[in-house]
């Protein structure tokens, strides 16, 4: 879809262990456009919401402790198909099944430390980009090289 909105989140994982540059470089090379960031600490009440759709699976209690145990880095991507532009370059949910050169192929070993989230579709998106951004935290902004991105 034409300039989508997806929302990133570098995990508790990816900022402890010191890899937040690296993901969000890998993202950024992509020439998706960064138009939100910010460094938070999600509350239980945030986690409840944006995992709603897993409130009653086993991995439920386990995903909102992880999620709320450091801060994480929340990002707002925006491009030609975003969504799907960086759910392939996160790889898949599972580690195990992320090929060398995506960010949890090369950064990640088990399920429940994946290091990055991505919005799965738009409504997804759209949910989650409001969830955590105000529409005044968000910046609509030419680049000089945006004809060298996207045709
Ligand atoms: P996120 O939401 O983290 O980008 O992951 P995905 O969109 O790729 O995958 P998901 O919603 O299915 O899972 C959310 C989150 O839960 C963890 N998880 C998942 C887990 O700890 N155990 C499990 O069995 C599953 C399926 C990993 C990602």
């Amino acid at each position: 879809m034409p300039n989508e909105k997806t929302l990133i989140l570098v995990k508790p994982d990816g900022v402890q262990r010191g890899l937040i540059g690296d993901v969000i470089g890998r993202l950024e090379k992509t020439g998706l456009k960064i138009i939100g960031i910010k460094f938070i600490q999600i509350s239980e009440e945030l986690a409840g919401k944006h995992y709603a759709e897993h409130k009653d699976k086993p991995f439920f209690s386990g995903l909102v402790k992880f999620i709320t145990s450091s801060p994480v880095v929340a990002l707002v991507l925006e491009g030609n198909n975003a969504i799907s532009i960086t759910r392939k370059t996160m790889g898949a949910t599972n580690p195990v099944d992320s090929p060398p050169g995506t960010i949890r192929g090369d950064f990640a070993i088990d399920l429940g430390r994946n290091i990055i989230h991505g919005s799965a579709n738009d409504d997804d998106a759209k949910r989650e980009v409001d969830l955590f951004f105000d529409k005044n935290e968000l910046c609509q902004y030419s680049k000089s090289n945006d004809a060298w991105v996207t045709e």
